[in-house]
């Protein structure tokens, strides 16, 4: 199971599709296991968007993400990281194909709604940044043999 950090951006929180987005991810399957809502400082801003420090769009990006409260989310599944980035769709809204977040709801580069991690690596040291180990919660969820072929002793 491969755990992913989710940002729901100010943009999604002020127009108000902070749930509707969360509940894409519900019912697709990935499980939850931590959530809040919090204002990013400009030194977390910094430390997390330190692979982009130096390109022309980073000041506005820290601009951005510092701009209002954003809802954060540690999701759980198989492949969870790269089938949350297929939900978010590409980088700028106006390329996103229909049916993913940012196609559904986004147009602009900057003002894209959504951050997903990228690779495990990144994924663990973005969690980390937000979330005490004890923050991230284990829990059984009854639907799981549901939503996975349990048939062979481990999630298919
Ligand atoms: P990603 O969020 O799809 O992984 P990254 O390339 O990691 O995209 O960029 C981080 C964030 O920086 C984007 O989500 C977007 O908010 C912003 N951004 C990226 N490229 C540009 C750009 O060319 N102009 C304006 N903002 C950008
Ligand atoms: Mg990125």
């Amino acid at each position: 199971m491969e755990r992913t950090l989710i940002i729901l951006k100010p943009d999604a929180v002020q127009r108000g599709l902070s749930g509707t987005i969360l509940s894409r991810f519900e019912e697709k399957g990935l499980k939850l296991v931590a959530m809040k809502l919090m204002k990013i400082d400009r030194g977390l801003a910094e430390r997390h968007y330190a692979p982009h420090k130096g390109k022309p769009f980073y000041p506005g990006l820290i601009d951005y993400v510092t701009s209002g409260p954003v809802v954060v989310l540690v999701l759980e599944g198989l492949n969870a990281i790269a089938v949350a980035r297929k939900m978010m769709g590409a980088t700028f809204g106006f390329n996103a194909e229909p049916g993913t977040i940012r196609g559904d709801w986004g147009l602009s580069k900057t003002f894209n709604l959504i951050h997903g991690s990228d690779a495990p690596e990144s994924a663990a040291a973005e969690i980390s940044l937000y979330f005490k180990p004890e923050e991230i919660l284990g829990y059984e969820r009854p639907i799981d043999r549901w939503v996975y072929d349990m048939s062979a002793g481990s999630p298919q």
